[in-house]
């Protein structure tokens, strides 16, 4: 296993569209498991294909409390969805904000695991929130794009300031 290096806001690479994945073969189950080991490793509860520069439909998502329960998801689509819920929202590629974001309270998820068949499920709280976040990253979309542009700019700003101090300390 590996560990993969996460792309950060305002990165280019984080807004291309994630193709649909053709055959599960050996090679998708590779990045399953190395996105698994990465999402782990840096504590987040999610982790999408396009963080780690794949620009295939791949997502991994563990939202247990003691990290025993990781979920494998291949081309998701949302298939139903129904009420509205604010909940605070954070990003592994965009480090250190959270902001509060409004989503689907309740939506059912259709996916193919990890042995490649279909399978359905339905997520609320946490897991609905996350589903939402991860398939937006499989078609470029970050959580500060539901924020103002202004609160946009600011975190924008404060992060590529801190991709130049890093740039410079190494
Ligand atoms: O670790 C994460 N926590 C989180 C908290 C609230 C809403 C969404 C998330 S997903 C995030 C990991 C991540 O960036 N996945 O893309
Ligand atoms: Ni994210």
């Amino acid at each position: 296993m590996s560990i993969l290096t996460i792309l950060e806001f305002p990165d280019e690479r984080l807004r291309k569209k994630a193709t649909d994945v053709v055959s599960v073969d050996e090679k998708i189950k590779k990045l399953l498991e190395d996105m698994l080991e990465t999402m782990y490793e840096s504590k987040g509860v999610g982790l999408a294909a396009t963080q780690v520069n794949v620009q295939k439909r791949v997502i991994v998502i563990d939202v247990s409390e003691d990290k025993t329960a990781p979920m494998f998801l291949i081309n998701p689509e949302i298939i139903a969805k129904d009420g509205v819920k604010e909940s605070e929202e954070g990003c592994l590629s965009v480090p250190s904000f959270y902001e509060t974001v409004k989503r689907a309270e309740h939506v059912r998820v259709k996916a193919l695991g990890k042995d490649g068949k279909p399978f359905e499920f339905e997520a609320t709280e946490l897991l609905a929130v996350c589903v939402q976040h991860e398939i937006d990253h499989l078609d470029g979309k970050l959580f500060v794009d539901y924020l103002s542009p202004l609160k946009r700019q600011r975190i924008k700003s404060k992060l590529e300031k801190i991709h130049r101090q890093e740039r410079s300390n190494s």
